[in-house]
């Protein structure tokens, strides 16, 4: 079998091997998967509920080994890793709830009983990109085990170590063999099968657009159920009523994060012209005061970006661009990026259109409430956004108007497990976390009964 160097993006020494599994171990992981569903989807309520438990207490005794293993193969700040590994643990002790309330309806009819019944898919394969690898898995894996369903899952070939991981501990916790399976391996080999096995029922896939359509396009041949969480491109909109010194103190954070590479980025800072000058001044220290540091110290608000072609593609927007300011990075060994802010031109400027999935924010003025709502919904990304503003009637209009799945007024937070997160547009399609991602995982049956 084929295998793949794990790099650690702070220093671009080689971790270690990681195999990359081919179709014949794909098709026998499918093939366990499917016939683990047999029993898995038997398996009473309480006892799911109970096993589900306990993996996530089993997470929760691996949060440090798991978060130092992302500090180490993602690049991860220590303080990201650790929430990280504990959003897994909230994440399947969240769902844990659900095999016992996954209730159907009792619908009045004439001659008899109808009754609904979440029923599970099947096998669910599930495809995680490398920027988030242990909550983007979780908010697949959880919900779908918790109806009912079983999982082969794929990590990405830059970032398979934490997602290994947790299927030992899954195995560790007492899930059934078959149950959850991590398959590392191409995604044009283990994940386009996902797409094309027919006993896979579903495809959740986190990653680029172009990808995305393809996975869906592949889908459609089997009406095969999708999840798709894809690019963004999000506006951080600052009104000049807003309290300016909190918005420019939260602003890097809300775009540098994860070195940028993060789908909810504010990427588009969009300042209201009265306040533009003001508003750079207070942003340009905080920038610059943005610590990014060798990972592993607790100190680290940012570490590297993955690889050193990414760290290409990123350079490749702000070569030709006009830089506002930027902060510091270490030089030396490493993909490291310095948080770098950018004046847009005009909305056409590709910095300002594109995903650039690093540590860059494009600022661009804009003049009133209409034209903060028409700037920010002129792209074909919607996933998350914030607004900054003390009047609640303004906050709720743009709210209302901003085309995006996910918004925060006066911050710049877009997750919670137990609220739904996803894209509008071609962001994405379906809901995760929350409710919503549960019912994502089974089909409704309706059952007559003559009497
Ligand atoms: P993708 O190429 O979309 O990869 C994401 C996942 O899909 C990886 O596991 C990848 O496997 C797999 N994959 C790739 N081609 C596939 C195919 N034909 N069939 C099935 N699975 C396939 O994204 P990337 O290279 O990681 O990042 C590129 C860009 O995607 C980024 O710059 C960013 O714009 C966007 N991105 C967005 C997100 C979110 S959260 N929305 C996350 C990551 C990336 P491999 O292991 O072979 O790569």
């Amino acid at each position: 079998m084929d295998s793949t160097d794990v790099i650690n993006p702070a220093t671009g020494t080689v971790l270690g091997t990681v195999p990359s599994n081919g179709l014949a171990e794909t098709d026998a992981a499918i093939e366990r998967a499917q016939r683990a569903f047999e029993s898995w989807r038997q398996v009473a309520p309480g006892d799911r509920a109970r096993l589900l438990r306990r993996f996530a207490a089993v997470v929760g005794d691996h949060i440090e080994e798991l978060a130092g293993l992302e500090v180490r193969n993602s690049g991860h700040t220590i303080g990201n890793a650790r929430w990280e590994a504990g959003n897994v643990r909230d994440v399947l002790d969240f769902y844990a709830g659900a095999p016992e309330r996954l209730s159907g309806r009792q619908i009045p009819v004439a001659g008899g009983l109808d009754v609904t019944f979440h029923e599970p898919l099947g096998v669910v394969g599930i495809i995680v990109p490398w920027n988030f690898p242990m909550p983007i898995a979780g908010w697949g894996f959880a919900p779908a085990l918790a109806a009912g369903n079983t999982v082969v899952l794929k990590p990405a070939e830059l970032t398979p170590l934490t997602a290994i991981r947790l299927g030992e501990l899954a195995l560790e916790a007492g899930l059934p063999e078959g149950v959850f399976t991590v398959i590392p391996g191409k995604g044009s080999v283990v994940g386009q099968r996902f797409v094309t096995h027919p006993a896979v029922r579903k495809v959740c896939f986190t990653g680029s657009t172009p990808v995305g359509k393809s996975i869906m396009a592949g889908c459609a041949d089997q009406v095969k159920r999708v999840t798709l969480e894809l690019g963004g491109k999000s506006a951080n909109i600052v009104f000049a009523d807003a309290d300016l010194e909190r918005a420019a103190a939260a602003a890097p954070a809300g775009v540098f994060d994860n070195a940028g590479q993060d789908c909810c980025a504010r990427s588009r800072l969009l300042v209201q012209d009265t306040v533009y000058e003001r508003f750079l001044s207070l942003l340009e220290p905080a920038v610059k005061a943005f610590r990014v540091q060798d990972p592993s110290l607790d100190t680290a608000e940012m570490g590297p970006l993955i690889s050193a072609a990414h760290r290409e593609k990123v350079a490749s927007y702000t070569g030709g661009a006009e830089v506002a300011f930027a902060g510091e990075a270490p030089k030396g060994d490493g993909w490291w990026f310095p948080p770098t802010v950018l004046l847009a031109h005009s909305a056409d400027d590709a910095h300002w259109r594109e995903e650039v999935f690093g540590p860059v924010v494009s600022v661009l003025p804009f003049h009133d409430e209409a034209d903060a709502v028409r700037l920010a919904n002129d792209t074909e990304y919607g996933l998350s956004g914030s607004i900054w503003t003390r009047d609640l009637g303004r906050a709720l209009r743009v709210s209302r108007g901003v085309e995006t799945g996910n918004l925060s007024v006066n911050s710049h937070s877009s997750v919670r497990y137990w609220t739904p997160f996803g894209g509008m547009k071609q962001s994405g399609l379906g809901r995760e976390l929350g409710p919503d991602a549960l019912l994502s995982f089974t089909d409704v049956k309706n059952v007559f009964i003559a009497t």
